[in-house]
């Protein structure tokens, strides 16, 4: 069977997770519809890799960063392999879809919205639920899985969809959020949680460049031996540079 074969060598080459879901059963209102990705889409796959325990519930920053770079950096070869595995193997197309960025900057996306919700694919892929922190939380990784995607002209039937409750509803993740981000249910207010967890992020550069702009070359001088502008140098880099992982780190469903 093609799921089968497919999830096999996914697992084989080291994703955690693998899950297929139908296109009719993807269902995320604020998403672009996917055929405009790859016109004759009839299914996703959604990759899962865990992320690595230690370094994320460690206090320096700079060493959970580092995990979720390897995360990314891993999990997008394995995307490109799986991909290619589909179109040598069946001769069915398949477009990839990355954990985050590249995103549309552009209104009414503005840097918000994925090309396709992974969250809501993994809950048809029958890989978690939302919890309280809205988040996937999946039966044996918790809320501890990264998720990337896959669209494929192949079909394939929705996995079997997870029915038992994870979230346990303890309210630890609305605590622990620095940025008050989770405090209505069933919303992430994503620019409190972009201030607290992203202090170098696209409101930080305008912040600065501001500071910068109309000042004496002397001023300018002083402004460029900042350290925030050493901080906002090494973000451009980096990519979106996370300084909290609060809400996945205190969330103690682990069926591990
Ligand atoms: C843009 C984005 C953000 C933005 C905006 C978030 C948002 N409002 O969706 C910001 C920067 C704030 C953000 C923050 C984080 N993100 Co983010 N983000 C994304 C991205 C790229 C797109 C999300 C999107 O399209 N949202 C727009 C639409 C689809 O959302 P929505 O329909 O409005 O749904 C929202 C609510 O309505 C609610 N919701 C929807 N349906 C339901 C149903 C139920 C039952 C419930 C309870 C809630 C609920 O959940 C959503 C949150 O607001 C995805 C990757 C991807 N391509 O999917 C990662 C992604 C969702 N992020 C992820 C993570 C891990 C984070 C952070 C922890 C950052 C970090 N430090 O690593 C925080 C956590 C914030 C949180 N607790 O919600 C993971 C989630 C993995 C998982 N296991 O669920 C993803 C899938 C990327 C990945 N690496 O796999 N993110
Ligand atoms: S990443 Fe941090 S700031 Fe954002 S919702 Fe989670 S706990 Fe709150
Ligand atoms: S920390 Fe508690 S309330 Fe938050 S998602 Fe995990 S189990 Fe649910």
């Amino acid at each position: 069977m093609d799921k089968e074969e497919i999830r096999k060598y996914g697992l084989n080459l080291g994703i955690d997770a693998v899950g297929f879901t139908s296109i009719e059963d993807y269902r995320s209102e604020k998403s672009p519809d996917p055929h405009t990705i790859l016109p004759d889409v009839k299914s996703i796959i959604v990759l899962g890799h865990r992320m690595i325990d230690g370094a994320l519930e460690s206090k320096n920053m700079r060493v959970a960063m580092s995990a979720r770079m390897g995360v990314m950096d891993t999990s997008k070869s394995h995307l490109y392999l799986m991909a290619r595995f589909i179109e040598d193997r069946f001769k069915d197309k398949a477009a990839t879809v990355l954990s985050s960025y590249p995103l549309d900057m552009e209104a009414p996306a503005l840097g918000l919205r994925g090309d396709v919700s992974l969250r809501h694919a993994a809950v048809s892929a029958g890989l978690g639920r939302f919890g309280r922190h809205n988040l996937v939380i999946h039966p044996r990784f918790g809320s501890r899985l990264s998720f990337m995607g896959i669209l494929t002209t192949l079909p394939l039937a929705s996995d079997m969809p997870v029915t038992e409750g994870l979230c346990d509803d303890c309210n630890l993740c609305v605590e622990a959020c620095p940025g008050k981000a989770l405090d209505i249910e069933g919303k992430t207010e994503d620019l409190k949680c972009l201030r607290a967890s992203q202090p170098y992020g696209i409101g930080a550069a305008i912040d600065y460049i501001r500071r910068f702009l109309g000042k004496s070359p002397e001023e300018q001088q002083t402004i460029l031996k900042d350290p925030r502008f050493m901080s906002l140098y090494q973000a451009s880099f980096i990519g979106f540079h996370y300084h909290c992982f609060n809400c996945i780190a205190v969330c103690p469903i682990d069926g591990r």
